[in-house]
């Protein structure tokens, strides 16, 4: 018999029965790992499939106080919530809950200011790199030769590294996740909780209906970003990366296993060539080169 995080931690589920997230989604996942290892969170979210899943008025499916705002305006509602709480003298945890496309692009304005004024708010993104409730249109988080809608033959540019963005706003806590490693993604959280100011978690969170990936497999496709080098897994404390124990083991390309092994699983990356691939693994060295130059 599996037993769930709620079990584990003797509280009610913070995502209820009845929510319309679709079979294995990762954001599900991460959502629950999240939220759960948090004491009085109040979660702010902008629109993205998690403004949709929690079901439709007037049902609700997160158990948690939560405030649906427009794209544009999740880090600035949060910092009035921040400060209106801190004010009152009651202890929350903040939340800005938000998908790549309102982190990476739609919405960057909202936390950047968020981030310079060092609100005190944990901004977590769960990454499935593409705009997947409105029809699953390329992001500045699609990677090289990824399909979407917009990107028919594949996305001819590369991916935006949203952590080294961060990283110029001089927050305390950065640090990358997966719903491949739910205990990893939990202690993290945990961490940022305890730390005041602005804090970011990206969090790789596979989309099965988008990506066109066996359900059952949205864990191992998490485990697999990470072992074949995808997604580095790494904190930023005060400045100084340190790369965490699973991708510190891959940090020598010769001990990562194939790219192709994480590829081919997804039907988005079918049509890439061996150059393509090639160049998609040129672009994610690049970044593990660039963000060591912080270690
Ligand atoms: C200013 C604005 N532009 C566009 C939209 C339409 N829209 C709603 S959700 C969405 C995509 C969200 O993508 P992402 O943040 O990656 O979350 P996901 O859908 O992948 O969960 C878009 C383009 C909108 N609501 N507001
Ligand atoms: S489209 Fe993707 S992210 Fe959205 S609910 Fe379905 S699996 Fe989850």
């Amino acid at each position: 018999m599996s037993i769930k995080i709620p079990q584990l931690l003797n509280r009610p589920d913070v995502l209820l029965r009845g929510n319309f997230a679709c079979a294995g989604c990762g954001l599900s996942i991460a959502y629950r790992t999240t939220i759960s290892a948090l004491e009085n969170p109040i979660v702010v979210i902008p629109a993205c499939c998690a403004s949709v899943i929690q079901s439709l008025h007037p049902n609700v499916t997160y158990n948690v106080p939560t405030l649906n705002i427009a794209f544009a305006a999740h880090a600035s509602a949060a910092s009035g919530i921040s400060r209106g709480k801190k004010r009152r003298g009651e202890k929350v945890t903040t939340v800005v809950w938000t998908g790549d496309g309102g982190t990476y692009d739609i919405g960057v304005s909202t936390w950047s200011g968020a981030a310079e004024r060092n609100e005190d708010i944990l901004h977590c993104c769960y990454d499935n790199g593409f705009y997947s409730n409105t029809g699953a249109q390329r992001s500045g988080a699609t990677p090289r030769g990824a399909v979407t809608t917009t990107t028919p033959t594949g996305k001819t540019e590369k991916r935006k590294s949203i952590t080294r963005i961060m990283m110029a706003h001089d927050i305390p806590y950065i640090a990358t996740a997966s719903v491949g490693y739910p205990r990893d993604l939990y202690t993290k959280v945990k961490k940022a909780a305890q730390i005041e100011g602005y804090r970011f978690i990206l969090i790789d969170a596979p989309c099965p209906t988008g990506w066109n990936s066996d359900p059952a497999i949205t864990r191992e496709l998490g485990r697999l970003a990470v072992q074949t080098g995808y997604f580095p897994l790494f904190e930023v404390e005060n400045g100084k990366l340190t790369f965490s124990r699973r991708s510190e083991r891959v940090r020598d390309p010769e001990r990562r296993k194939p790219l192709e092994e994480y590829l081919s699983k997804q039907g988005r990356f079918k049509q890439m060539t061996s150059e393509a691939i090639k160049a998609l693994s040129k672009d994610l060295q690049r970044e593990w080169d660039l963000l060591a130059r912080f270690e």
